[in-house]
């Protein structure tokens, strides 16, 4: 215990040089290309900029994996790759910092791995420091998403390896998926959103040819897509006939798969005279369309748009490396418990209600905020699908002192083609800690994956938190209504 507490005064005295050195560095701009010219040759000197994170998801399947890519862009635009498993260690949550002002610190020893990405040893953000309000203690807090409403168009970007033939789909494919009928993304977001957003105005262009053959764009020590590269000559080769500013963001599909991964993002971009944040995906055919015998389908492109939504994982409660094992959110399952189109090929099921909440889509007369203080109350939930309802949508029960809430939804099969295959009609109850979502599961240990009974609370059965004594609530649903279920709430 001792050495532990040691090692966290290192650390804490660590953060507080770097926080120290990043703000004298904040009045000395003219100083900045010297100090960066020092850092490269790793003598301490904190490195700063904006972290962007990339997600990596992995083909669908049994042993699916996630990737993050974590690159640091500095002052002068130049891009730093990051080790991530490095820097998840250096950050404690890395997640929090994507697309936030930071000062790293790399190792002294050694500053870059085989790979030639840096190493970091210590990432804290600096934006509340060189903003000249705050303190470093807001450094921990979860950052609001910012909501979605009106319109939010795509354009579709179909780029071809100059050495591979193939066209895996027309452009009136692409073209389609953004219709507003059933089983096309125009209509699924509006759904989830609950008509708060749309995709009006979307668009496909291609197919493009790429400048270079496939193995060009693969990075030749990890065997990963060199993501901003292929970003860079796609959305080139398009630019004579797409004018990206009258779009939120960019699926760029591509007609081979290089690395078994799909990627969504939210980045600043400098396109068509602008600098701004778009949304930007990278698919691989097996991300966009029906493939015989493989988990394939617009589910991994619709996951990777959540993500260019600035949208996280979810999680269940089983602790291990696995996020893809919650069934009941599209930022998390999407290979099974999903409809089956024979075109479009798996289709992405709704997202969870802390999803919804965070990109502003459940409206203020449907959720409740349920306090230890509020009284014994009973709620009339409708499953999340049901846009017309005006009973409840969302109950948050807040954990009293702190952030930590639970999250109380409704989902029925009966919910439109996208819920037609979930595990069941239940109410189910996600723990939000820290500002990420993980299902809750009535059984110890917890299922491995999350489509279990334990994990569906039906008509009769009840649930208590795990707090202790003074902080918890105990959830019990009471009946099943045509529309949902009517759940008691109650402080323990
Ligand atoms: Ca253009
Ligand atoms: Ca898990
Ligand atoms: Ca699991
Ligand atoms: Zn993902």
């Amino acid at each position: 215990m001792k050495l532990e507490l040691n090692a966290l005064a290192v650390r804490m005295a660590g953060i507080a040089a770097i926080a120290g050195t990043a703000a004298a560095m904040a009045n000395a701009a003219d100083q900045r290309a010297e100090r960066q010219g020092r850092v490269a040759a790793a003598d301490g000197t904190p490195l700063q900029g904006r972290l962007e994170l990339v997600w990596g998801d992995g083909r669908p399947g049994p042993n699916r994996t996630s990737k993050l890519f974590a690159t640091l862009i500095d002052d002068d635009g130049r891009a730093h790759p990051l080790d991530a498993v490095s820097a998840k260690r250096a950050a404690g949550d890395l997640r929090r910092l994507d697309n936030r002002r930071v000062a790293i610190a790399l190792s002294s020893s050694r500053s870059a791995n085989a790979d030639g990405l840096l190493t970091p040893e210590v990432i804290v953000p600096i934006d509340d420091l060189t903003a000249g309000g705050g303190s470093a203690s807001k450094a921990g807090d979860i950052s609001t998403l910012a909501a979605v409403s009106g319109q939010t168009s795509w354009v579709t970007v179909m780029c071809k390896f100059k050495d591979v033939a193939a066209e895996p789909k027309p452009k009136s494919y692409f073209t389609n998926m953004y219709a507003n009928t059933s089983g096309r993304l125009d209509h699924y977001w509006r759904q989830v959103s609950h008509g708060k957003m749309n995709l009006a105005g979307s668009a496909a262009f291609g197919w493009y040819t790429l400048p270079q053959p496939l193995s060009y764009y693969k990075n030749p020590s990890n065997g990963y897509l060199k993501l901003q590269l292929i970003q860079d000559d796609c959305l080139a080769a398009a630019n004579p006939s797409v004018d990206y500013t009258g779009y939120y963001g960019i699926n760029m599909v591509f007609n081979q798969d290089v690395d078994g991964y799909a990627y969504g993002d939210l980045k600043s971009i400098t396109l068509d005279g602008a600098t701004r944040r778009w949304g930007i995906t990278w698919n691989a055919p097996w991300a966009y369309m029906y493939l015989p015998n493989a988990n394939s389908g617009i589910s991994t492109l619709t996951h990777e748009m959540g993500h260019a939504y600035d949208l996280s994982h979810s999680d269940n409660t089983d602790g291990d490396d696995d996020t893809y094992d919650n069934p009941w959110d599209l930022m998390s399952g999407g290979w099974t418990e999903t409809a089956l189109d024979s075109n479009y090929g798996l289709l992405p099921q709704h997202p969870i209600g802390h999803q919804r909440d965070q990109l502003g889509w459940v409206a203020a007369a449907r959720l409740r905020k349920h306090l230890y203080t509020t009284p014994t109350t009973t709620y009339t939930l409708d499953r999340a699908s049901f846009q017309a309802s005006t009973n409840v949508l969302l109950i948050k029960l807040m954990v009293p002192g702190g952030s930590d809430y639970y999250t109380v939804e409704a989902r029925k099969k009966s919910g439109g083609i996208y819920e037609s295959e979930l595990p069941g009609d239940a109410v189910i109850i996600h723990a939000v800690r820290g500002g990420y979502a993980s299902i809750v599961d009535a059984r110890t240990p917890p299922h491995t994956y999350s489509n279990q009974e334990s994990n569906m609370f039906k008509a009769g059965e009840s649930w208590t938190t795990p707090e202790p004594a003074g902080k918890r609530f105990k959830i019990e649903v009471l009946a099943a209504t045509q529309s949902g279920f009517t759940v008691r709430v109650s402080s323990l």
